[in-house]
């Protein structure tokens, strides 16, 4: 296993749309693997694997993985069967725009369909931070990211402080 480079903005690979995955096979499971610990490392609650430079529609995600103890999950090719017409306003971050925090609103139930880490076919619903982050990352497959569902002020501004604390690290 290994931990890769998580892409941050403005890589122009972020914005493309994953290609769904042929199968789960070890050299998918191996990608998952580097990517939750990627995950662990950085540390996040989810990751898409664009963010590591790969377009396939993989995502991996622990939402609680606090005293040592580790809850891994992993969605090949997700979709969403349906989502509710309630929605959720929740304090979205991003690993690939770093330090930046601000409230999406989102539909609070989805009912997913997905492959998981052995192959088989799962479908499940998720609701409160599943469901954000799912959905979340579900975009990352698509090239979205949540600073996509702001005003184009409060994106470009986002875009502009990332960039500026890359500059000043790279300066240091
Ligand atoms: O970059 C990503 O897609 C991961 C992202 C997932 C996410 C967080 C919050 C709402 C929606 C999706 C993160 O993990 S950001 C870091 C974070 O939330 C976190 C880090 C350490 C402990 C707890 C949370
Ligand atoms: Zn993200």
């Amino acid at each position: 296993m290994a931990i890769r480079e998580i892409l941050v903005v403005p890589d122009r690979r972020l914005k493309l749309k994953s290609k769904p995955a042929k199968a789960v096979d070890d050299k998918l499971r191996a990608l998952m693997d580097d990517m939750l610990e990627t995950m662990y490392a950085a540390p996040g609650i989810g990751l898409a694997a664009i963010q590591v430079g790969e377009p396939v529609r993989a995502i991996v995600m622990d939402l609680d993985h606090k005293d040592g103890e580790r809850r891994p999950r992993y969605f090949v090719n997700p979709e969403i069967l349906w989502a509710s017409e309630e929605t959720q306003p929740y304090e979205e971050g991003c690993l690939s725009v770093p330090d930046i925090y601000d409230e999406v609103e989102r539909p609070a139930h989805v009912r997913l369909r997905y492959l998981n880490y052995d192959g088989e076919q799962v479908e499940e619903d998720a609701e409160g931070v599943f469901a954000v982050c799912i959905q979340h990352e579900m975009d990352h497959l698509d090239g979205v990211l949540f600073i996509d569902h702001l005003s184009r002020l409060k994106r470009d501004r986002a875009v502009a402080r990332v960039k500026k604390a890359a500059k000043e690290k790279e300066a240091a």
